[in-house]
């Protein structure tokens, strides 16, 4: 090898206060996990001494514990973007401590690619290989990792032995032009190879290899339970209808599909459901409910932004590398949440929403309306763009003392306009073609606590004359009685 080889003590001294740096990866998948480590220590030393060490950091999605957790710790984050789901950082964040900056991730590449951010001064790439000519062969995430790799002045790379050399060729490395050159994005379905399987970067600019041999850090799933198994199945009942309605052809349309359980159990139940065809996934994070899909025969090709499965998930992918790497592909999320494609394909977009309200609104971010929870990732890139936009959630949470399903959001990530289906556990409101009252009415009906219908349907007796009958005095009543009294169900009208 023709680079120094480096501890990652000697990799985090290379860093200084105010860099911006990006990394490769997305979710927990493919990122480093080690010089992140010895900077959080650097930086607590130094803190100690009364020096400043802060970083700016970009990444695809969210990390592991490694990148925003040891860092958020170590107070070393003086800005992050596009999207975390770390409990350290989320307190950071909402402290004020770290400045984040909530982004849709399709756009992140082109912000920094525009000058919109600040160009990264370094980038950190986990790698299962790296050639004497610059190739730099990916793990199991991409995210961001060839624009920081091109723009970034220095490299320092994570070579991770954990992954096999074999995976080689998972990839499709391809990077837009801006505009005015920018042309289309040449895949037609989710298996279009568009670009090479390797990034390509200057030698020169590698500043030192560290070795490694770790798993990823992504958490296990909880089991499904009787609520998230319920909304699995109304999801897999809907497409099944609209393929009855012949609104979804016989052959199926690709599947996006979220974060979380949620979005897990509803992939599973499309899979259980016959009259669901083996169908294609075109989406960002590949969960581990893709894999036994695709063990099963009901998935036939899943492209995404990274493999965010379980470690024994992600060693049955490596076992059987030769069943399962024709099947995989992972991309840049410039493209896999591209909204010329998510367009294109038609695909089926299937997200969770933190808060509905009951004119189709959705909050994916906010609780309460202040505290950040993780950001909007992907969930606007797809819901915008798709040929169904389905959005997911529980009717209730706490213990039924919040209910999911509101008079007004507390904060906007997708506006009525995009959303076309809301779906929980008791039922689903089919939004398209109705009026705001239309879609309150089925909204209720269908998908709301039974516990709280009969408050929602007094407050929309309330509602002042207008297309949207929202009375402003009372539109956030639930929260604001929430926060008085710890439980949605006490809210008086009469009081607002
Ligand atoms: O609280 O953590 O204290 O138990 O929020 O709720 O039901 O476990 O939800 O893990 O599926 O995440 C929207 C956050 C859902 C996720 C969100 C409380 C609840 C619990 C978590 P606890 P659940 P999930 C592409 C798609 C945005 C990004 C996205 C997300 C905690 O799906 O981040 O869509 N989405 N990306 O009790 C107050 C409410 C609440 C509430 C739930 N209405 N008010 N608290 N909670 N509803 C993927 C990527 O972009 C990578």
């Amino acid at each position: 090898m023709v680079y120094s080889k480096i501890t990652a003590d000697e990799a985090a001294a290379l860093i200084k206060d105010g860099d911006i740096i990006g990394f490769s990866g997305f979710t927990a998948a493919g990122c480093p996990k080690e010089v992140t480590k010895a900077l959080a220590k650097r930086a607590e030393e130094e803190h100690a001494k009364g020096n400043p060490l802060k970083v700016g950091i970009y990444t695809g999605a969210s990390t592991g514990d490694s990148i925003d957790g040891y860092l958020s710790r170590a107070h070393a984050i003086k800005f992050r973007t596009p999207y975390q789901s770390n409990k350290d950082m989320r307190t950071e964040l909402n402290n004020h401590d770290a400045h984040y900056f909530d982004l849709h991730l399709s756009e992140l590449q082109q912000y920094i690619r525009y000058g919109f951010l600040p160009k990264p001064d370094l980038a950190i790439l986990e790698v299962c290989e790296i050639t004497d000519d610059g190739k730099v062969f990916l793990t199991s995430g991409v995210g961001i990792a060839p624009t920081v790799a091109r723009m970034a002045d220095r490299v320092i790379i994570e070579l991770n032995r954990y992954h096999p050399r074999e995976i080689e060729g998972m990839h499709d490395i391809y990077e837009l032009a801006d505009p005015p050159h920018r042309r289309e994005i040449p895949i037609y379905k989710p298996s279009d190879r568009i670009g090479v399987p390797y990034i390509q970067i200057d030698p020169a600019k590698v500043v030192g290899v560290v070795e490694t041999n770790l798993p990823n850090e992504v958490g296990a799933f909880t089991p499904q339970d009787e609520v998230t198994t319920r909304i699995g199945e109304n999801v897999a009942d809907f497409l099944s209808n609209e393929m009855k309605a012949g609104r979804i052809p016989a052959s199926f349309l690709p599947v996006q599909s979220g974060v979380g359980n949620v979005a897990n159990a509803v992939l599973g139940a499309m899979g259980a459901n016959p009259d669901i065809p083996p169908f294609e996934i075109y989406t960002e994070v590949i969960q581990d409910s893709v894999v036994k899909l695709m063990a099963e025969g009901n998935a036939k090709f899943a492209s995404g932004c990274s493999l965010t499965v379980s470690t024994p998930a992600l060693e049955e992918i490596y076992k059987n590398l030769s069943d399962f790497k024709p099947k995989l592909l992972l991309r840049p999320q410039e493209i896999s949440n591209s909204p010329e494609i998510a367009r294109r394909l038609g695909l089926i977009s299937i997200n969770t929403a933190l808060e509905a309200d009951i004119f189709g609104n959705i909050n994916s971010t906010h609780v309460l309306g202040t505290k950040m929870m993780n950001g909007i990732g992907g969930s606007g890139d797809f819901c915008r763009n798709a040929y169904l936009s389905i959005f997911t959630c529980p009717s209730v949470t706490k213990e039924g003392k919040i209910s999911a399903i509101v008079p007004m959001v507390s904060h906007l990530d997708h506006s009525e306009h995009s959303v076309k289906i809301l779906i929980t556990e008791h039922g689903i409101a089919d939004l398209r073609g109705k009026s705001p009252i239309q879609k309150a009415e089925v909204i209720i009906n269908n998908c709301v606590d039974p516990s709280y219908r009969d408050l929602l349907n007094d407050y929309l007796k309330l509602g002042q004359k207008g297309h949207t009958p929202q009375k402003i005095s009372a539109a956030l009543a639930f929260h604001d009685t929430f926060i008085k009294t710890g439980d949605m169900h006490n809210v008086n009208w009469g009081a607002y």
